[in-house]
Formats: C-alpha cells, sequence, structure tokens
C-alpha cells in the first residue's frame, strides 16, 4: 500500500509525525507548533460521555425481511409483505462501564434501528421480556443502587437487594436476571423483545396492541456462573469479539421476529394491566405470530462513529406504529434525545449513522453545535410559509388516534386488576418454565449474590422476597445462604 503523506486535519501536509519544533535539536518546543498543539488538544477531546447505563456493548449493521403478512394490523412500510429494510443492532450489558466484562450477570440490551423508507424506527428492547420497575421516576434509584457507591467507588450487594427487596415490582426480572438468562454465551444465543406494550394500527386505522419477540436461530446457550467468572477474567470482550468474528467469517446469526396482539378493546378488561412492563402476556391468550427475520451481515468501519455515536430512542416511530400508556414508556420517550444532545451533541440526529438511509430529511430544526448542513439550504426556514416549504400532515403521525383518557391528574400506582400481583409471574416462571437443574442454578447463582450481604435486616427480606416468589426455593435459598454465612465465621 502506498502511503500518503500525513496531512493537518484541514488536508495540509505536516513536517514531522515524531519530532516538535524546536529551538534546536535540545531546545524548547515552539508554541507556533501548531500541528503539535492540534494533535494533543484533539486527543484530550477524544472521548464523549460513556452512555449512563449499557455504555459496554458492540453491533453490526443487517437486514430486516418480512417473511408473512401482518398489513392487517399495521400499515407500518417495514412490516409489509416483501418489505427488506437495513437495520443496525447494538447490544451491551446494563450496569457495567465500558470497560467492564461482557460476561458479568446483567440484562443484555437489544437496541434495534430500522432505516426505514418512512424514516428511522427505533426499537430498543433487552433479552428479557420484563423489567424490574414500572414508573419512570424510580428508574435512576434503581440504577444507583447497581452502580458504584458514591464514596467507595465500589459496587455494593447490600443496596442491591435492599432496593430489590422494597420493590415487590422488581420479583419477576431478578428472577430471569439470577436464571441461565443472566449470562447468554454470546449475544447470538439470546432472545430480543420489545418489553413493552406498542400500539399498531393498520391502513383501516383499526388499532391494535403489540408485543415483539426476537426468537435467535442459533439456539438458547447460556454460560454458568463459574463459566462466566472465568471468561470475565480471562477474556472480558468475549461477546464483542464473538460477534464480529461470526460475522467476519460469513456466520450471519438470524432471530425470527414474532409479534403478540391484543385487540384495542381487551386492554381494557385483561386479568392484568396489560402495559404493566414487569408482566408477560400469556401465550395462550395471544399467540406468536411471525412477521419476519432478522439478520446481520455487515461489521461497522468504525466502531465510534457507527456504534459509540449511535443513537436510539423509543421516540423514534413511524407511521403505523405507536406508544401505549406504559409509564415506563413515556418516561423513556423523553430520556432516550435527552441522553444524546447531552453525550452527542444538539446535532446527533445528522449523524450518518443516526440520520435517515432510505429517506431523506425536511425538518425546521437549523444550525446548532457541529452542525455539517442545514437541510436543504433552499427551504424556508419556517412554518407556514408561502414558498412550498414542508407542512405537516396530522394523518401521517400515529399519535393523533393513540388512546382515550379523561380523568384528573395523580400520583398513583396503576389500579390493580385481579392478576395484579407482583409475585405470580416469577413463581410460575420458576415451578412451569425452569427444569430441576436449572432450579438448582438459580438456587446457586442467588445464593452466591445474596452471600455479599452483610446487613442483617436486608437479609431477611431478601429470604422472604424469595419465599413470596416461591415457598420452596425461598427455603433453599435461606439455607444456603445462612450455611455459608456460618462457613465464613
Ligand atoms: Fe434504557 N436508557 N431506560 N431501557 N436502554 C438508555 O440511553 C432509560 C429501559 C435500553 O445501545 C440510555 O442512549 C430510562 C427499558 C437499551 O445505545 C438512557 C428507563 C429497556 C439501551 C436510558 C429505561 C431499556 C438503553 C443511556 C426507565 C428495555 C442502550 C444511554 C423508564 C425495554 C441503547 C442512552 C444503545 C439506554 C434511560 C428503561 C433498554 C439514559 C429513563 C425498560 C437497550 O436514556
Amino acid at each position: 500500500m502506498t502511503s500518503q503523506p500525513t496531512t493537518n486535519d484541514f488536508g495540509a501536509p505536516v513536517g514531522s509525525d515524531q519530532h516538535s519544533l524546536t529551538v534546536g535539536p535540545n531546545g524548547p518546543v515552539l508554541l507556533h507548533d501548531h500541528y503539535l498543539v492540534e494533535k494533543l488538544a484533539h486527543f484530550n477531546r477524544e472521548r464523549v460521555p460513556e452512555r449512563v447505563v449499557h455504555a459496554k456493548g458492540a453491533g453490526a449493521f443487517g437486514t430486516f425481511k418480512v417473511t408473512a403478512d401482518v398489513s392487517k394490523y399495521t400499515k407500518a412500510a417495514v412490516f409489509q409483505p416483501g418489505a427488506e429494510t437495513e437495520t443496525l443492532l447494538r447490544f451491551s450489558t446494563v450496569a457495567g462501564e465500558q470497560g467492564s466484562p461482557d460476561t458479568w450477570r446483567d440484562p443484555r440490551g437489544f437496541a434495534l434501528k430500522f432505516y426505514t423508507t418512512e424514516g428511522n424506527y427505533d426499537l430498543v428492547g433487552n433479552n428479557t421480556p420484563v423489567f424490574f420497575i414500572r414508573d419512570a421516576i424510580q428508574f435512576p434509584d434503581f440504577i444507583h443502587s447497581q452502580k458504584r457507591r458514591s464514596q467507595s467507588g465500589l459496587r455494593d450487594n447490600n443496596m442491591q437487594w435492599d432496593f430489590w427487596t422494597q420493590v415487590p415490582a422488581s420479583a419477576h426480572q431478578v428472577t430471569w436476571l439470577m436464571g441461565d438468562r443472566g449470562i447468554p454465551r454470546t449475544w447470538r444465543h439470546m432472545d430480543g423483545f420489545g418489553s413493552h406494550t406498542y400500539q399498531w394500527i393498520n391502513a383501516a386505522g383499526e388499532k391494535f396492541w403489540v408485543k415483539y419477540h426476537f426468537k435467535t436461530q442459533q439456539g438458547i446457550e447460556f454460560f454458568t456462573q463459574d463459566e462466566a467468572d472465568h471468561k470475565a477474567g480471562t477474556d472480558p470482550d468475549y461477546h464483542r469479539a464473538d460477534l464480529f468474528n461470526s460475522i467476519e467469517a460469513g456466520d450471519f446469526p438470524r432471530w425470527t421476529l414474532k409479534v403478540q396482539i391484543m385487540p384495542y378493546d381487551e386492554a381494557r378488561t385483561y386479568r392484568f394491566n396489560p402495559f404493566d412492563l414487569t408482566k408477560v402476556w400469556s401465550q395462550k391468550d395471544y399467540p406468536l405470530i411471525e412477521v419476519g427475520v432478522l439478520e446481520l451481515n455487515r461489521n461497522p468501519q468504525d466502531f465510534f462513529s457507527e456504534i459509540e455515536q449511535a443513537a436510539f430512542s423509543p421516540s423514534s416511530l413511524v407511521p403505523g406504529i405507536g406508544l401505549s400508556p406504559d409509564k415506563m414508556l413515556l418516561g423513556r420517550v423523553f430520556a432516550y434525545p435527552d441522553t444524546h444532545r447531552y453525550r452527542i451533541g444538539a446535532n446527533y440526529a445528522k449523524l450518518p449513522v443516526n440520520a435517515p438511509h432510505a429517506t431523506t430529511t425536511s425538518s425546521y430544526s437549523r444550525d446548532g453545535a457541529m452542525n455539517p448542513h442545514n437541510y436543504p439550504a433552499s427551504q424556508p426556514e419556517y412554518a407556514p410559509n408561502s414558498f412550498g416549504g414542508p407542512h405537516a400532515d396530522v394523518s401521517l403521525v400515529t399519535e393523533a388516534d393513540a388512546w382515550t383518557a379523561d380523568t384528573e391528574f395523580v400520583r398513583q400506582a396503576y389500579t390493580l386488576r385481579p392478576d395484579d400481583n407482583d409475585f405470580i409471574q416469577a413463581g410460575t416462571l420458576v415451578r412451569e418454565v425452569l427444569d430441576d437443574a436449572a432450579r438448582d442454578r438459580l438456587v446457586s447463582n442467588i445464593s452466591g449474590h445474596v452471600v455479599a450481604v452483610t446487613d442483617g435486616a436486608i437479609l431477611e427480606r431478601v429470604f422472604q422476597y424469595w419465599k413470596n416468589v416461591d415457598a420452596d426455593l425461598g427455603a433453599r435459598v435461606e439455607s444456603v445462604v445462612r450455611a455459608a454465612k456460618q462457613a465464613q465465621n
């Protein structure tokens, strides 16, 4: 490869890659060595803040192909029969920092961007169908309990269990987390979920509630705690390398997208609140319906600009897809664009990875830091205008026919329905989904984590929490932890 002369950031040749400009070979460095200054100053600015959660991750581009016909439920172009759409999928852990091991026990992010002909559609999900809390106002507290203590900079199992046991809504997700799904073997060997309930609208204007399931075609595989602990020490970037190397080798991972559809009016009378993010919908009541196949087949060329600066948001919606009255989802609609403006900058949407790829933008946003261009320079700057500038059309957007609410403002939990109990679904998971071996590993994983709890009152609450999930599971956890504590003394 013939090497080009090094230039400065403005394309002009520079004198040396190795020597600063000095007064003689042994003399002081000159301030007007603007190339040295450029190099050092730019280096000092190489980092943008890491994501406050989901900091460690990686991703790849691919294609989503529709293989079935769900047009009676949504008019979204991305889900019409035969449609093929470019995608970006970023995987991540939640609590760990950028350099943390991939195999720490944690939910995994499953953040998907569809570059559709109607604008970018983001489905920012996880590898679990539920979450720890059901109101966004608790998210900063929950995350603080999972991250590091302000004084010591250490993570602390006391605060994790203190939070979880005082927030019983967490039981279902914590049961998932402590089970085999809490440490996937690779990102390719796990499912993805939209988790929240979203709305779909068809061409006739009929509304449905929808949940997304991405079923891995590679099969579900996991690491035991011991395997994961070993990998964390010997190969902390194991998941990142696995994804990159599989795609480089032409072994493209695939997921089948299936959805559950609930008729709009059934949400009012279902036996539990179908918008509660701590619950899954019964597949007997709402069977899975196939939609299409997602394949990852292209690695990024530049990790920083295509993955680190990738910005996903539940507010990136397209016609035919809308939100639901899930309090978590509505909080997220604010949080994501806000964090992007802070982390990346006001014009984050104009970076190539975040801009639409299959359509153009005609927005009235203008100027701002690091703006590569306004939308087209010839376009009027304001609306309404008499010069043919873009005009908004309410009939195109799904928020216009969302849902009905007409009552007073309150700060209250969701109204309870017969099956709105925090422990029912967690108990069913333990008794009916797990087999004996998986239950044994669950006991061992929970106990191994709880042994580090030093506060006696929290410990008692932990035993009760697991007895509420399942009496036998709770008793087993208690006896293993008490025996281990005794052995420590
Ligand atoms: Fe996130 N979350 N989250 N989250 N989340 C972020 O956005 C937030 C939640 C998820 O690969 C942040 O760009 C709030 C549920 C993924 O770039 C931030 C609440 C689910 C990613 C944020 C939640 C997720 C994030 C941090 C409670 C699964 C990584 C950096 C209402 C359904 C996306 C960023 C990527 C990232 C806020 C809960 C998934 C701070 C306020 C539930 C996969 O905005």
